[in-house]
């Protein structure tokens, strides 16, 4: 179980296909203690629905954890916005609180994405799974190519300064462990409450994208459970759990 008073492996690689898929390699439904995986660059860096992680620079921080949970697996949107939480502060220690997330766990700057969070679960039984927490972060690109030039940013940019990839990796561990703790000790009603303060997606026009068509709403708040409250152009209310939501105005 995840706890900071245990001991974790740290697994580094100058080179690896993902660190989500090599923390894969490495689960077990009799994990004791946290590990943590750490590359300098990934050759098959993946976000959500397969989509690619542009991970080819040395200027990035490629970093999963894994560990195992018995929090029920109707649990996992909260694991979700925690790892936003956790992973927005960490990053606004180095980053002038400039930091916010967009709903449920993309981090931006000025509007651009600065880290994406990539969670998935392996499920052994009810009560047991390995949880993989995939992170990547922009911390000392200069610049980005293509399509990124106009929607990433990195710390680099946004700070003019040289970051240590560890500190930032120290500051995740120690944040993820703190908001992890209190899911477990069922204090998300609070921790929501601190989400929702550097939240953008709420208040705002948005497109909720499922796989029947686009939906125009405008985002009301976030339920208790994490979902995101939309209220649809023609007047109708629902709780989006896992869609992918536009907030315009965002990259
Ligand atoms: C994510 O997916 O944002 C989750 C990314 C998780 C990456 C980490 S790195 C360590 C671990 N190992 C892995 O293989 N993955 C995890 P998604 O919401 O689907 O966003 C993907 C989209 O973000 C792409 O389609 C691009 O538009 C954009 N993108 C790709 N690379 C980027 C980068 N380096 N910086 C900013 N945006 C990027």
């Amino acid at each position: 179980m995840y706890s900071n008073k245990q001991p974790s492996s740290l697994f580094l690689y100058d080179k690896i296909d993902s660190t989500n898929l090599e923390a894969k390699r490495h689960a077990s439904a009799y994990l004791e203690h946290p590990k943590v995986f750490i590359a300098k660059e990934q050759t098959s860096g993946r976000g959500r629905l397969n989509r690619e992680w542009v991970s080819s620079s040395k200027d990035g921080l490629y970093m999963s954890i894994l560990f195992n949970s018995n929090l029920p697996s109707s649990n996992i949107s909260s694991l979700s916005l925690i790892s936003g939480l956790s992973i927005c502060k960490s990053i606004n220690k180095f980053a002038n609180n400039k930091a916010l997330i967009k709903w449920p766990n993309d981090i931006i700057i000025e509007n651009k994405k600065v880290c994406g969070i990539l969670l998935e679960s392996i499920i052994y039984s009810n009560k047991l799974s390995s949880i993989i927490l995939g992170i990547g972060i922009n911390i000392n690109n200069k610049k980005f190519e293509n399509e990124l030039a106009q929607k990433a940013t990195s710390l680099y940019i946004e700070t003019h300064k040289i970051i240590d990839c560890k500190n930032v990796v120290q500051e995740i561990l120690k944040n993820f462990s703190f908001y992890y703790n209190r899911l477990l000790s069922n204090k998300f009603g609070e921790v929501i409450n601190e989400y929702k303060n550097l939240c953008v997606s709420i208040n705002r026009n948005v497109t909720i994208k499922r796989l029947d068509g686009d939906i125009e709403a405008f985002s009301k708040d976030i339920d208790s459970k994490g979902n995101l409250i939309v209220i649809t152009n023609d007047f109708k209310e629902m709780n989006i759990n896992s869609c992918e939501v536009v907030v315009q105005g965002i990259y």
